[in-house]
């Protein structure tokens, strides 16, 4: 409809700027290499790109601890490239968003410097602060018992004011204190309207639902005795005054039409999900909600699992509930995405490894599922290239995330170096750690793989696999994954109604090897049939398509058979 604002039906793709393209050999990706990839990027038939941040930070958790909101990074370049990079995007038509990290700034912020000077201090209240507490013994105590999300008390002592601040992330990324209105106006203009009034179209919103604490600060019921600490999400998502502080930012947010897509973890619920992207609130666009993802992780831990610990029942499951705010009945909207920067490879998560066939059609298949669901389309950086995680065979050196280095020392010192503790641990980091997804990019088969120049020490290891595994090849071959990607997203563009906007329905939930959907419109219908399986599987989509018109839009085996399905086939079909 002429009402159906850009975003909706946009594809929107993610950049992560320390591994994207080096510009001049110091091994980092920078702002001025995405500025030399506009074409490639444009050359994909997306709609926007979305940057990580690329605030200047100290980067202990890559660049999600922002230092100044108004200056960059200096190994990614300069303020004035930023501008460069808005300027050539919307030359070519391309819209872009920024991240915008706000539930809590570096410990290297001006205004967590001035907090933490004096207990007096005019910006004490601007993060948590909060007394020690004293045990029985006299022995000092944070002041209640979660753990951060990365590991460790949330609480850190501060030696010089003598009271704890909260971080639910690092002990170098202070919660700020969304209480104080100062503070709120603080970040409005310089997280937000600093970039605005230099034409950014809007903001992927870090961790939205956290701003808002409860204000009593109570434990966390003990999930597991066998940790000191713990973490129950419900007591810092989704707060008491969350909506409240969304929309005062919602009214900036207006003034420049700009869109958001919020980060929405812990938030199963679609009744607390829509509170969010419900159209007449005016609070976010739109979320990624974590229901797809979460698929197969520990629920306590990020890596407390093993390989493949998931079920497609499962799979399809959350599938369903992501895509329950496009059913028809809501005014919200979200998004569909299987990747980002802070998770594993879908393919390597989902599609197999096994042989290169298997690699490039479970490689399409998946494409096919994010694809052909509701919601604006994201894809992350080398996905559309088919990059998968870092072999096993790597040794622990080669991972930087502070996330699985945490968890590793922490099972290193709850199991006294038990090694076979630790080799399960490698094994579940070797399949979900967020490095994988920040392996440098692949963009041809010189040394570096043309991330760095050759010679060039890249900050992360470049993957093995680039000689045969990398744009330039795949941009040449018709039958590519990349090509594949370019040709959904040309079909994706002509068929909105159904394919950004259309209502799923999951025909038989509990299939386990076979993922067979519908989305619906008012005139079209999709079928969307998916083996998750390495063997040939029976299927019945002759008494789904019927008798009606009906044409193959995307399909990663040659033939169209309507009784099975081989291993890791796909096919989408539009029914008129
Ligand atoms: O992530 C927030 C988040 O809730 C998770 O995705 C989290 O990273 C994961 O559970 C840890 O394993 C956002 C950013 O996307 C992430 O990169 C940052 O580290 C985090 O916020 C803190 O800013
Ligand atoms: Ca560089």
């Amino acid at each position: 409809s002429p009402l159906t604002p850009w975003w909706k039906n946009a594809t929107i793709y993610q950049i992560y700027p320390a591994s994207y393209k080096d510009s001049n050999g110091d091994g980092i990706g920078d702002l001025p290499g995405i500025l030399g990839q506009l074409d490639y990027i444009q050359s994909l038939g997306v709609d926007a790109i979305w940057i990580c941040p690329m605030y200047k930070s100290p980067q202990i958790d890559m660049g999600y601890d922002v230092a100044d909101y108004e200056d960059v990074h200096g190994p990614y370049g300069t303020v004035a490239d930023v501008e460069a990079i808005i300027a050539a995007c919307h030359e070519r038509g391309l819209r872009i968003l920024l991240d915008l990290v706000i539930n809590h700034t570096s410990d290297q912020h001006a205004w967590f410097k001035e907090s933490r000077s004096d207990k007096a201090s005019a910006k004490r209240d601007w993060y948590i602060w909060r007394p020690a507490k004293y045990d029985a013994n006299g022995v000092r105590r944070p002041p209640n018992n979660w753990r951060s999300i990365f590991g460790g008390s949330a609480w850190e002592w501060d030696e010089v004011s003598e009271e704890y601040y909260l971080h639910l992330f690092a002990v170098e990324q202070p919660d700020l204190n969304w209480e104080n209105a100062e503070m709120r106006a603080a970040v409005f203009e310089s997280a937000m309207e600093f970039w605005l009034r230099k034409g950014i179209d809007g903001f992927r919103v870090d961790t939205v639902n956290m701003y808002s604490k409860d204000q009593s600060y109570r434990d966390a019921p003990i999930i597991d005795p066998n940790h000191e600490h713990q973490l129950d999400a419900s007591l810092f998502c989704n707060g008491p005054r969350i909506h409240e502080f969304l929309r005062e930012m919602g009214d900036i947010l207006l003034k420049y039409n700009a869109v958001t897509v919020g980060e929405l973890p812990s938030t199963p619920e679609v009744a607390d999900v829509l509170k969010y992207v419900s159209e007449k609130e005016q609070q976010l666009s739109m979320v990624f909600q974590f229901d797809i993802v979460d698929v197969g992780r520990g629920k306590d831990f990020t890596f407390q699992t093993t390989p493949r610990n998931w079920t497609l029942p499962e799979l399809r499951a959350s599938v369903k509930r992501t895509q329950a705010l496009m059913d028809g009945t809501t005014d919200g909207w979200s998004t569909t995405f299987l990747e980002n920067h802070d998770q594993a490879r879908s393919i390597s998560r989902w599609g197999s490894e096994e042989t290169p066939e298997l690699w490039a059609t479970s490689a399409k298949m998946l494409a096919m599922l994010a694809a052909s669901l509701s919601g604006t389309l994201y894809i992350y950086q080398g996905q559309e290239i088919g990059m998968v995680n870092a072999p096993l065979e790597w040794d622990m050196s080669e991972y930087k995330d502070l996330d699985s280095l945490n968890y590793y020392n922490y099972v290193k010192k709850i199991s006294g170096n038990d090694p076979v503790a630790l080799e399960a641990t490698k094994v579940a980091i070797a399949h979900l750690a967020r490095d994988h997804a920040r392996l440098p990019m692949q963009w041809d088969s010189t040394p570096n793989a043309g991330f760095s120049s050759e010679g060039a020490k890249t900050w992360m290891r470049v993957h093995d696999n680039y000689p045969e595994l990398n744009v330039e090849r795949q941009t040449s071959d018709p039958n590519s994954v990349l090509s594949f990607w370019k040709g959904l997203l040309r079909v994706r563009r002509a068929n909105p109604t159904v394919f950004a906007q259309g209502v799923f329905e999951d025909t038989d939930p509990s299939h386990g090897a076979c993922f067979v959907f519908e989305k619906h419109s008012d005139s079209e219908k999709l079928v969307v049939a998916l083996n998750f399986s390495s063997e040939k599987q029976s299927v019945d989509l002759a008494g789904r398509l019927g008798n009606a018109n009906r044409k193959v839009l995307a399909k990663n085996y040659e033939e169209d058979v309507l009784d099975s399905l081989q291993p890791y086939e796909g096919r989408i079909y539009l029914v008129e």
